[in-house]
């Protein structure tokens, strides 16, 4: 009967809230834009930037494509107006306030309404709501924007300031950047295009609320352990009117179908700002897990206002209750850094998330949830949303909770020392309280860190000399109130219990051994200090939280930028598309390491990206290996914001290269891994389940041609949430009278009663430049499949590294970029990236040896 009461108060709570809720009236349509001082108005997307609506009308070429960057330059310099227009009722009129909201505008923009102006707004990174019913009228109203030129609006502080900041990324000889508060990787970064732009770059409505309205809702969890969740519901509610009223706040929570439950308190609320809490304990609550350990459990979180018997207004959240601790204390090794979730140390694999696009908007919730779906599918569990781009959309957030995925938050603050002024503060202040307010709800927030590598510039980046003491100091000044005062005491105040970092890395420089044993650290060894891959093996940190190797994008994506003319890795398209100035010369140098380097072009691209792959892939076993020393690997970088030559695992077109294949193998939640450690041959198995069973790895010797020379197998129990070697033999036994060079290992781990695989792997001795590797035959059958297509993939000897290249953009592989042992065959699904059926498919299949030709079915 309870049940029945319950539900029947559920539902007629939500459609109250429905009827009788603050309406809002989205202002996206009748924009229109124009150059200023021009009279020429043409016709805008809401929301938008002024290179998408150039763009649209043949105004600007497409910036990505050849050497067009530096044709779109000229934008950046202008102002640009934004005008519409839109109707309103009596009756909408006469609501007791409504707001105009802004969730972004970028970046100096002012606005106004009717002619009145309402608002200034200098920050790209926070949201608006200004309240405008004094301004508003029944009939037509008009909203009018200009947006002021962020280069000319800096000028005048860098012309004054007396030194140049750092700001090396910044591709511009006036480096303002530093100045705005605008996405830093806009101006330039070492894989960025730059585009300065401007507009309303996120949505914006008109909300209409009546008594009463909730600013804030913060869900606090307290405390949660598998027994209880304590949480304090934090509202902030605004009486719009001026008397003191009384009003019922009720919050109801529920976890899925299951029975929903309430508590509520009657408050008499002041005119004006009024905070209320209302705490509740939650028995035995279904838990928010990692993905690889479980559910990421999400119940529904509703708040709402009553007066007078209807409800006024509501907010809702989607809540994972857990707990997260990083913990980053002083040990016996130095200073730890790790992840426990639920009370259970987790060893995060993970990857460095860049924006998705230089034209943000054009980043849609579709696009997030493949990202996302691609951390989940490669085994993460966590991303860092790096200080050099923005705050993400919500989506995005709300995408993590749902999967599992934590995020590690940082302040938007990258690889330069910024201004300490008090104008420079305020904007700082207001976008760090608004941002924190603005995602502290979301089980997957894991913490914040005060910048990206910033800390490091300070110490290491020679900043000291090449300014003097002097300036030096104002710059630490600055750093001091940044990162050591004004955002620390915000996310004490507003976001009590979440970790903190002060800058990434922590105090390493991968320069200095010394320092990885303390906190996090980004290994560039590979990269800026040009070391061979076998260096990550042994330069362990206590938690890598960057590490990465350079690739071109694969063929398809080079061509929707370049032609075959171009294709050469010096030709100047291919120069506009690398911003790194060492990079083409770091790829040959590293490939020839390990691999003859081709000269072909297209052969050059499919081996940089294998390279790519394996490389860091030594990386994310070599840190899984060493747990609980090392407890986490992050990738430098998950994704690309146009089509360039990047360290990105997946490209622009969301094209997983080789990167992401081999980190969904590394991070396998069960993995067996064999290294030679001095003269012995030593098979690890990683684990991250937390259940132990009986299992047995086998081992096969085999030559290229599928001959098994030796097969042997070791019967023990999987290790839980945590790195053993499994088993041990020696080097030279393991090899003993078979050719180094045309043989492997074939390792599988299972389950001893129920044959299930759970780790599959080969082990190779030699390096493939010495390997005499087959020019192995590969048949390819093709199944179409309810618009998709089944490869079935078949070589007679070994094939190492097959790539199935489909000039299909977005296209999805079931597996790709493999070895295909001889003689068993291989199931690889394709399907599209966008939901549609497949068309005829063209298949070209690379190989370290040979492309072989398709036989279709
Ligand atoms: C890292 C990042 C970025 C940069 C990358 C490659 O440290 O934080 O600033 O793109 O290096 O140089």
């Amino acid at each position: 009967m309870w049940k029945i009461i319950l539900a029947v108060l559920w539902t007629s709570l939500f459609s109250l809230g429905n009827t009788a809720l603050a309406d809002s009236l989205t202002l996206h349509s009748n924009w229109q834009f124009s150059k200023y001082g021009s009279d020429e108005w043409l016709p805008a997307t809401v929301p938008g930037t002024v290179h998408q609506d150039l763009m649209a009308l043949g105004k600007l070429p497409d910036p990505f494509y050849g050497m067009n960057e530096k044709e779109i330059q000229w934008v950046e310099d202008e102002d640009w107006l934004y005008r519409t227009s839109f109707m309103l009722s009596e009756e909408q009129l006469a609501h007791q306030e409504i707001f105009l909201v802004f969730d972004g505008l970028d970046t100096y923009a002012d606005v106004s309404l009717n002619g009145v102006c309402i608002l200034k707004a200098n920050n790209m990174f926070v949201g608006y709501r200004v309240p405008v019913k004094h301004v508003l009228r029944s009939g037509e109203n008009k909203l009018l924007i200009r947006f002021r030129s962020p280069i000319r609006e800096a000028m005048p502080q860098w012309e004054t300031n007396g030194f140049i900041y750092p700001a090396a990324n910044d591709h511009r000889a006036e480096r303002v950047s530093i100045f705005t508060r605008k996405a830093p990787y806009s101006y330039g970064w070492d894989w960025g295009i730059r585009m300065v732009t401007c507009g309303i770059w996120r949505p914006v409505c008109l909300e209409f609320a009546n008594q009463a309205e909730i600013e804030d809702y913060f869900v606090c969890q307290q405390s949660v352990t598998s027994d209880r969740a304590e949480v304090d519901n934090r509202l902030e509610i605004r009486n719009l009117g001026n008397e003191i009223r009384e009003a019922q706040v009720k919050v109801t929570y529920a976890y899925g179908q299951e029975e929903s439950r309430s508590v509520e308190q009657t408050v008499r609320l002041q005119p004006g700002l009024n905070t209320v809490s209302l705490p509740l304990t939650i028995e035995s609550p279904h838990l928010w897990m990692p993905n690889g350990w479980g559910e990421a459990a999400l119940y529904d979180f509703r708040a709402s206002v009553c007066m007078d018997g209807e409800t006024v207004a509501s907010q809702q959240h989607r809540i994972g209750l857990r707990s997260i601790r990083v913990v980053n204390e002083e040990d016996s090794l130095g200073m730890s850094f790790y992840f426990e979730v639920n009370g259970i140390p987790m060893f995060a694999k993970g990857t460095n998330l860049i924006p998705s696009d230089a034209l943000l908007p054009r980043v849609t919730r579709e696009r997030y949830v493949r990202l996302l779906e691609d951390v989940q599918a490669a085994n993460m569990n966590m991303i860092r949303v790096w200080g050099g781009g923005v705050y993400e959309d919500d989506a995005l957030y709300e995408e993590a909770d749902k999967r599992g995925i934590l995020v590690w938050q940082d302040f938007m603050f990258a690889c330069t020392p910024y201004p300490h002024d008090p104008a420079f503060l305020k904007q700082v202040s207001e976008e760090v309280v608004y941002n924190i307010k603005r995602l502290r709800n979301h089980a997957s927030l894991a913490m914040w860190c005060g910048n990206n590598e910033v800390g490091e510039g300070m110490k290491y980046w020679g900043w000291k000399r090449k300014y003097g003491p002097e300036i030096y100091q104002q710059l630490a000044d600055g750093y001091d109130i940044l990162f050591r005062k004004l955002l620390p005491e915000k996310v004490k105040e507003l976001d009590p219990g979440r970790f903190y970092l002060e800058s990434s890395p922590y105090e390493a420089n991968w320069g200095r051994p010394e320092s990885w044993k303390r906190g996090d650290s980004h290994n560039w060894g590979t990269w800026y200090g040009q070391k061979p891959f076998e260096s990550l093996d042994t330069e362990i940190p206590r938690f890598m939280s960057e590490f990465g190797f350079q690739s071109f994008p694969e063929m398809k994506t080079i061509h929707s930028f370049a032609t075959p003319e171009d294709y050469d890795m010096e030709s100047p398209v291919m120069n506009a598309h690398q911003k790194s100035s060492i990079g083409n010369f770091l790829i040959k140098k590293t490939m020839g390491l390990y691999y003859p380097v081709p000269e072909k072009f297209e052969d050059l691209v499919y081996l940089g990206l294998v390279l790519q792959g394996h490389g860091m892939r030594q990386g994310m076993e070599a840190h899984r290996r060493n747990r609980p020393y090392c407890m986490g690997s992050l990738i430098w970088q998950l994704n690309d914001s146009w089509p360039v030559v990047s360290w990105s695992a997946i490209d622009y077109f969301g094209n997983w290269k080789a990167l992401h294949y081999q980190s969904r193998r590394a991070f396998a939640p069960v993995l067996v891994d064999a290294i030679r450690e001095g003269d012995k041959l030593r098979y690890y198995v990683m684990s991250d389940v937390l259940k132990t069973k009986d299992v047995v790895l086998q081992m096969e010797l085999m030559n290229f041609k599928g001959k098994v020379l030796r097969r042997h197998q070791v019967e023990g129990k999987l290790p839980v949430n945590s790195s053993v070697v499994f088993y041990e033999e020696d080097w030279n036994q393991a090899f003993a009278a078979c050719d180094t060079t045309t043989s492997f290992i074939h390792m599988t781990l299972k389950d001893r009663h129920g044959r299930e695989i759970l780790s599959d792997e080969v082990y190779y001795p030699a390096l493939p430049k010495s390997q005499h590797l087959p020019q192995a035959k590969i048949s390819c059958k093709m199944k179409k499949k309810n618009g998709a297509y089944e490869l079935t993939l078949k070589s007679d000897q070994l094939a190492r590294d097959v790539f199935i290249e489909i000039p299909v953009q977005g296209v999805r592989f079931s597996d790709n970029f493999f070895d295909l042992l001889p003689g068993v065959s291989r199931k690889i699904l394709v399907t599209s990236g966008d939901g549609c059926a497949l068309e005829d498919l063209t298949v070209n299949i690379r190989q370290l040896g040979d492309i072989c030709s398709i036989e279709h079915e």
